[in-house]
């Protein structure tokens, strides 16, 4: 089953909205599947944003992402990746709709509340990143 990998950024953390966002995602009928929170360290943060090591923002995102603890989270289904992308909305609050997390919480462009991987093939990377093939559980989701 596909799994998509999520990050609540230390700006969701701090605000306390780390049971709104993951209340959000399992509304959607998706399965949490596993869970913890961490305080990531440059290592961690550098191998999870290694795509962008040559852009212009990539020591700002590492520095974000590694100044205050942030909640890892993998949650399966049916077209997971692209459900959570939608709820998520656009990168930048900016433009994302209302209704949406990053719509309704984010703040900035960097400090957008949340992050989610962007394709099957990142999230099986990303979810091993954060998570030993132990920490994922299996159950039957009820609706
Ligand atoms: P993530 O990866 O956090 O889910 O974000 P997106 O997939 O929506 O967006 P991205 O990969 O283009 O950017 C990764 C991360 O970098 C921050 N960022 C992005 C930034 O600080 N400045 C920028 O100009 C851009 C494009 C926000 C998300």
């Amino acid at each position: 089953m596909e799994k998509s990998l999520i990050l609540v950024k230390p700006d969701g953390v701090e605000r306390g909205l780390t049971g709104t966002i993951l209340s959000r995602l399992e509304e959607l009928g998706l399965k949490l599947v596993a869970i913890r929170m961490l305080h990531a360290d440059k290592e961690l943060a550098e191998r999870h944003y290694a795509v962008h090591r040559d852009k212009p923002f990539f020591n700002d995102l590492v520095n974000y992402i590694t100044s205050s603890p942030i909640v890892a989270a993998v949650f399966e289904g049916e077209d997971v990746v692209n459900r959570i992308r939608k709820a998520c909305g656009a990168t930048d609050p900016a433009k994302s709709e209302k209704g949406t997390i990053r719509g309704d919480f984010g703040l900035d462009i960097g400090r957008n509340t949340i992050h989610a991987s962007d394709s099957p093939e990142t999230a099986a990377i990303e979810v091993d990143t954060f998570f030993a093939g132990g920490d994922i559980c299996q159950y039957t989701r009820m609706r």
